[in-house]
C-alpha cells in the first residue's frame, strides 16, 4: 500500500493529492498535523532534505518533491488519468507549465504566507508587494500563454501544480478581471472532483492560513 505524508491544508500535498484521487490509487495518508503525533513529522524530517512534504513511500521507496511524485505515479501506478501526456513534444510543455505554477505561482503566494509567519504582528510589507508584483506578473503571463495555447487534458501534471498554487494564490492576490481565462481556470479546476476533495478535507484548517482565509471558495 502506498503512503502519502502530508498535511490536508498543504498546497503541495494537494499536488500530490491530485493524481492519487483522479486516479482511483489505494493509499494511506500519513498526517504531519501534531495532532495526529510526532511520528509523521519525524518521518518526513528524515526522508526530505529540507523536511518538506508531500512524502511518498512505495515499498522500500521514497520518493519526495511533489513534481517528481505525480511522474513516479504516471510510471508506476497509472491509472485513466493522463497524468504526463505520452506525446514527448506535448510532455515538455506540460512540465514547463509545471515550473511555471511551482516557481512563479506558488512561490510567490508562499512569499507572502512566510512574511505573515515571520512576524505575525508586523509582517513585512515590502516583501509582501514585492510578491503580489511578482504574482501579478505570473498571472499576466498565463493569460497570455492561455491565449494562444491549450492546457494538456486534464488530470495531468499541470492540472496538479495548476490546482493549489492558483486556489491559493488567489487568496492573496485575486486574479484581476482582465483575465478571464485564468479566473476560468481556476474555477474550472476546482469544480474538478480530485480538486474538490482536497479543497473540502482542507476546510476544518482554514484558521492556519496565516494571512487568514476570505470567506469564499
Ligand atoms: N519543492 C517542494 C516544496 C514542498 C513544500 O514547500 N512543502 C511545504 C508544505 S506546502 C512544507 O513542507 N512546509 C513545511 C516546512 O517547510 O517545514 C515540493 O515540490 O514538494
Amino acid at each position: 500500500m502506498l503512503q502519502l505524508y502530508g498535511h490536508p491544508f498543504s498546497s503541495y500535498t494537494w499536488k500530490a493529492l491530485i493524481p492519487l484521487y483522479a486516479n482511483d490509487t489505494p493509499f494511506a495518508f500519513r498526517s504531519v498535523d501534531p495532532a495526529e503525533g510526532p511520528e509523521n513529522g519525524a518521518f518526513v524530517a528524515k526522508a526530505h532534505p529540507g523536511g518538506k512534504f508531500p512524502v511518498l513511500v512505495d515499498g522500500e521507496t521514497i520518493v519526495i518533491e511533489a513534481t517528481a511524485i505525480v511522474e513516479y505515479l504516471a510510471v508506476h501506478h497509472p491509472g485513466p488519468a493522463p497524468l504526463v501526456p505520452t506525446d514527448a513534444a506535448e510532455a515538455v510543455n506540460a512540465r514547463m507549465l509545471d515550473r511555471v505554477f511551482d516557481n512563479y505561482v506558488m512561490h510567490n503566494m508562499t512569499r507572502v504566507v512566510v512574511a505573515h509567519i515571520v512576524n505575525s504582528a508586523n509582517p513585512d510589507l515590502a516583501e509582501i508587494a514585492s510578491a503580489k508584483d511578482d504574482l501579478r506578473r505570473a498571472y499576466r503571463w498565463l493569460e497570455d500563454w492561455l491565449c494562444g495555447n491549450r492546457l494538456p487534458p486534464h488530470v495531468s501534471l499541470v492540472t496538479c501544480a495548476a490546482a493549489p498554487s492558483l486556489f491559493y494564490a488567489d487568496w492573496v492576490e485575486p486574479i484581476p478581471d482582465d483575465h478571464p481565462r485564468l479566473k476560468a481556470l481556476r474555477a474550472e479546476l476546482l469544480a474538478l472532483p480530485a480538486v474538490s476533495r482536497c479543497v473540502e478535507d482542507a476546510r476544518p484548517f482554514r484558521g492556519y492560513f496565516p494571512p487568514g482565509a476570505p470567506d469564499r471558495d
